[in-house]
């Protein structure tokens, strides 16, 4: 067969050689009648594809069938690489092709409903737009979440998304070579696990059953059945009442869970090495990716240090309070209150990523270890990046006694999660674990404003389609 070469891979070696490629039409440029200029794009790539009238191949009515494609139709071309005599401005690809042959293999509707160029547009563009008078048309979040297949061509939402699964592979290759094993545990459960009523409810054959809400209780099960260490991605449900930037109705969980010898530092200990590890394969592997998602939204460098910061609740407490934010010390922080307390952070410590210990009980989940020093506190942490919580975690109770106590409390019937109880009667280690958000991750590292830009098909209160 013929010899496909890919766009991404077109450069001046190649200069003078024939290639056939396949992209999209991602501009079409009429100058004349004898000449159309054409940008055609594959993945991440474009580069520039000249059409010139000459006797040998190119025809005007070819000129003319160039000129009336549709914009995003797929093309295969086939020519010849050169090097432009300026360097080309717009384009990944410093070579351009003179085309010899040019087929349409699908055409696109003439009227996208988003134009890739506009979705693609940065702040800085409209800013600068808005003083030389140019009209430039702006793509709204929703229309964007309609029309996804188109927004997620943009170099932006190409790179998010590689970004997503550099996330999830860091993930379990850290935890496969700290001898973590994955699991997965049902998504269809008898009931809530986090406390609360936000479950999506369904019917199991006639049971009441819901969508899970965390692998919480099955995890915690694993640990019971003597895995030592186990790791699970996987989706997670919650019907959440309120419309905010951070939260959907379903997400990505990145769940842990292990035996600890002596502390449940143990378990801070895995989310340090395994973030700093993460963070700096980002930055080094990454830098394309990062480089793209920067040009649309700008974005300053996660910082981080070798060894993560740990404060107490308490600590965080006070350093609100000095900065006059008046917060409960045995309730939770508010998201204002977790902002700020990323602020002073930052200022203090230079660093967007923090673990947060010892949190009250009162708004921990039942399943959460009391301080033995003081059953107030909880020994619990969550982790933040640039102010938000990408993470939450604890040890567990381990004692089916003080679980079914705490259970009692929360206002849990227990007899719905018996089981689970039980599980811990007949010989369970002391454990600890936690709960990363995926989507999060990803929008914090990089700073966007919105977990719907990290989530391929985003699910909330108000969306079910596409
Ligand atoms: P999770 O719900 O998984 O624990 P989270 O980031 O929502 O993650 P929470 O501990 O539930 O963390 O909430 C922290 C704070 O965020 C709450 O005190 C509340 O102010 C705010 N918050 C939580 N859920 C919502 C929501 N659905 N809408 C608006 N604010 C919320
Ligand atoms: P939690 O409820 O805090 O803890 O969830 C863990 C992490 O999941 C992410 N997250 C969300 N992401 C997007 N949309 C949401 N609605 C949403 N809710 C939570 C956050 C959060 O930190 N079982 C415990 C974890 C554990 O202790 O192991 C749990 O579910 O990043």
């Amino acid at each position: 067969g013929r010899r496909w070469t890919e766009i991404g891979s077109l450069d001046i070696e190649l200069a003078g050689s024939t290639v056939l490629i396949r992209g999209a039409a991602q501009t079409i440029r009429p100058v004349s009648k004898k000449m159309v200029f054409l940008v055609v794009r594959h993945y991440v790539s474009t580069v520039q594809c000249v059409l010139v009238i000459n006797k040998e191949c190119v025809s005007p009515q070819m000129v003319k069938f160039a000129t009336g494609l549709s914009k995003e139709s797929i093309i295969d071309i086939e020519g010849v690489v050169s090097i432009p005599k300026d360097p080309i401005k717009g384009t990944t690809q410093q070579v351009e092709v003179q085309v010899t042959k040019l087929f349409c293999v699908n055409r696109a509707v003439p009227n996208l409903p988003i134009n890739i160029e506009d979705a693609a547009r940065s702040e800085m563009e409209f800013e600068k737009a808005e003083q030389t008078g140019e009209q430039l048309v702006r793509v709204g979040q929703d229309t964007r979440l309609n029309y996804r297949v188109l927004d997620m061509r943009t170099p932006a939402n190409q790179a998010t998304f590689r970004i997503q699964c550099h996330v999830e592979n860091i993930f379990r290759r850290f935890l496969l070579s700290e001898g973590f094993v994955g699991i997965h545990t049902p998504k269809l459960v008898p009931g809530s696990s986090e406390g609360g009523a936000a479950v999506f409810k369904l019917d199991y054959k006639g049971q009441p059953a819901c969508l899970a809400q965390s692998p919480q209780l099955y995890k915690q099960m694993a640990i019971c059945g003597g895995f030592g260490r186990v790791f699970e991605v996987g989706s997670v449900f919650r019907a959440e009442d309120s419309y905010t930037h951070r939260h959907l109705c379903e997400f990505v969980g990145l769940d842990v869970e292990m035996e600890i010898k002596e502390h449940y530092f143990e378990v801070c200990d895995i989310v340090d090495r395994l973030f700093v590890a993460m963070f700096d394969y980002l930055n080094e592997n990454c830098k394309k990716e990062l480089d793209a998602i920067n040009r649309q939204y700008p974005f300053e460098p996660l910082k981080y240090l070798r060894k993560t910061l740990r404060l107490t609740f308490l600590e965080g407490v006070k350093m609100l309070k000095e900065a006059g934010v008046e917060v409960d010390p045995f309730g939770d922080l508010n998201t204002e209150a977790e902002k700020k307390l990323g602020q002073l952070v930052r200022e203090k410590y230079d660093t967007d990523f923090y673990i947060l210990y010892r949190y009250p009980l009162a708004v921990r989940p039942f399943y959460t270890m009391l301080c033995y020093d003081d059953p107030a506190y909880s020994n619990s942490f969550d982790v933040f990046v640039r102010g938000e919580e990408i993470i939450s975690g604890a040890q567990r109770i381990h004692l089916p006694e003080l679980l079914t106590k705490r259970a009692e409390a929360c206002g849990i019937d227990v007899k719905t999660i018996s089981t689970y109880i039980d599980s811990f009667r007949y010989g369970a280690p002391p454990h600890g674990g936690f709960g990363v958000g995926l989507e999060r991750v990803v929008m914090l590292f990089c700073a966007l404003n919105n977990i719907r830009k990290t989530s391929l098909f985003p699910r909330d209160p108000q969306r079910l389609v596409p």
